[in-house]
């Protein structure tokens, strides 16, 4: 009792919480303060969960996260025990009753919406499903002090600000696409990439596996594509390429985070490194050299042989036993050599193997033009939101992932002043991130047919893991609004605001972030 007494007066002495509840991105759909029900996690605390192994697994990440800044133990047990404040229960499916502002209602949280209650008493999230817990868990963390990324413990007073949160994604599809063909990069970076994608609600990670200066995956029927055309990147450095087990590894970790690989294998443009690998797919026949330079839209697998449609099955096969996830990415983007028929005709029979592979196809929107296959998902990347192509493919029942380049493409400048990056699609600073619906974006696009959103990172440019974390960081935020919240929510003042609480996180955490003036960092 005397040390309840104790904690009383220290709160109380300590002052509302420093985080609102609203000061979450990706912005909530819901939420509702109450300035008198603020919570302080005690040293004590236990996560309880409810009994399901991946809701548990959940309750052991949000453990993970919370031991190191608060020293504290956190252990995690059943939903049934009475102690603990911090619970985690997925609910059956189907409407939740919320209230939400006085007004009583009725909300069905889907595969990915969560319900989180901060009392006096504690914590309580209720989802559908594990991942919508993990992403009650991620508004959780922001909810908590900015000291709570730190990596070893800081005395604090653990508040979260009272009130409710009622929660769920706009678009299911909301991604990053990370080049590690130009530039590669080992497993551990692109485990931190997946980290970054997860606190902002992002649920799909592209990896861009191969392109003319070099092959990232090892695929046991053609082995010198990993061996042979793994071995060069941009620049003229040493490359590299991810083994079968590396590869389960980084989509292993996503999984944990509720994160989905999509893994792309660029055809028929960009194979210059598999064409060195195995020239009998090259057109003529003839060996090209390597290639380390940043030129594009040269190389290409003969599409009159045969032997090409091997290729391609066996390592679309090889690259879909690999991966749990719907998705097969091929490529399609400017093979400016393989024209007409020649690229509808390769693009159809590719779709074709994907589909008999039981995945479903994405492309690059080049792929418009094909004959539509049931369920294709085009990836645009244009600068221009009016293109009739598109619009005639949308009507045929094609679904889309917007990234246009002048608004989603990381790899462009901040400013001209930026060390890094391209301008091609133009510069883009955190307003021109944030600054577009994907909803209204496209001409002859409707909101439902779109899928969601993805910032593509190409890397021609960018060398290191400080140097991805500079160019998506502070952009990627404004990607992961644009996807998760509702547009009544879209607020640049708002946005800017909410991203300037994020920059303590980011350097208590050791993240390299790039402190765009265009943000009030506090
Ligand atoms: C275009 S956009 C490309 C990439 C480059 C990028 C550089 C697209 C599908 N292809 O090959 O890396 O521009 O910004």
């Amino acid at each position: 009792l005397a040390r309840v007494a104790a904690r009383t007066a220290a709160d109380l002495l300590a002052g509302p919480a420093p985080v609102r509840l609203g000061d979450v991105i990706p912005a909530p759909e819901r939420v509702a303060a109450d300035p008198t029900a603020d919570f302080v996690l005690p040293a004590d605390a236990a996560v309880r969960v409810s009994l399901d192994p991946a809701a548990r697994d959940v309750g052991e990440q949000l453990a993970e996260l919370l031991r190191p800044a608060t020293g504290y133990p956190l252990p995690v047990t059943d939903v049934a025990d009475p102690e603990g404040p911090l619970v985690l229960t997925l609910a059956g499916p189907g409407p939740l009753a919320v209230g939400v502002s006085g007004e009583v209602g009725a909300v069905d949280l889907g595969d990915e919406g969560y319900r989180l209650d901060v009392t006096t008493d504690g914590v309580r999230i209720v989802a559908v499903t594990p991942a919508g817990l993990f992403h009650g868990v991620q508004t959780l963390r922001q909810l908590l002090p900015a000291a709570i990324d730190s990596p070893t413990p800081v005395a604090e007073r653990w508040v979260v600000p009272g009130g409710l949160i009622v929660d769920r994604p706009r678009f299911p599809y909301r991604g990053a696409m990370l080049d590690v063909a130009r530039h590669f990069f080992g497993v551990a970076d692109v485990l931190r990439v997946i980290d970054h994608l997860a606190r902002y609600k992002l649920n799909h990670l592209h990896l861009h596996l191969t392109d003319d200066q070099g092959w990232r995956i090892a695929i046991d029927s053609w082995p010198r594509l990993a061996t042979v055309g793994g071995s060069t990147e941009v620049g003229g450095g040493p490359g590299g390429w991810y083994t079968a087990a590396d590869y389960r590894r980084i989509v292993r970790y996503a999984a944990r985070r509720h994160v989905t690989v999509v893994p792309e294998i660029d055809l028929p443009g960009h194979t210059n490194a598999a064409l060195v690998a195995y020239p009998e797919l090259a057109p003529g026949k003839i060996p090209p050299p390597p290639y380390t330079g940043t030129d594009v839209g040269f190389s290409y697998v003969d599409p009159a042989d045969e032997r090409t449609y091997d290729f391609v099955a066996d390592v679309l096969g090889e690259v879909a036993a690999l991966t749990p996830g719907p998705w097969l990415h091929i490529g399609g983007d400017e093979a400016f050599k393989v024209r007409g028929a020649a690229y509808t005709g390769f693009v159809e029979r590719a779709q074709r193997i994907v589909a008999g592979l039981g995945k479903t196809v994405v492309g690059w929107h080049q792929l418009a033009p094909a004959a539509h296959l049931d369920g294709r998902v085009l990836q645009w990347w244009g600068t221009n939101g009016d293109d009739p192509d598109i619009a005639a493919a949308v009507r045929q029942g094609a679904r889309l992932i917007l990234s246009p380049g002048n608004h989603a493409y990381f790899d462009m400048k901040y400013a001209p002043d930026t060390p890094i990056g391209h301008d091609w699609a133009g510069l883009i600073d955190v307003r021109r991130a944030y600054d577009w619906d994907p909803g209204t974006h496209l001409t002859g696009v409707p909101a439902d047919a779109v899928l969601g959103v993805e910032a593509p990172l190409w890397t021609e440019s960018v060398t290191s893991l400080a140097e991805i974390e500079f160019m998506l960081l502070p952009r990627l935020p404004a990607t992961a609004e644009l996807g998760w919240s509702p547009r009544a929510a879209h607020d640049w003042v708002g946005f800017r605001d909410r991203l300037a609480g994020q920059g303590p996180r980011w350097d208590r955490a050791g993240i390299a972030f790039h402190r765009s003036p265009d943000v009030p960092w506090s």
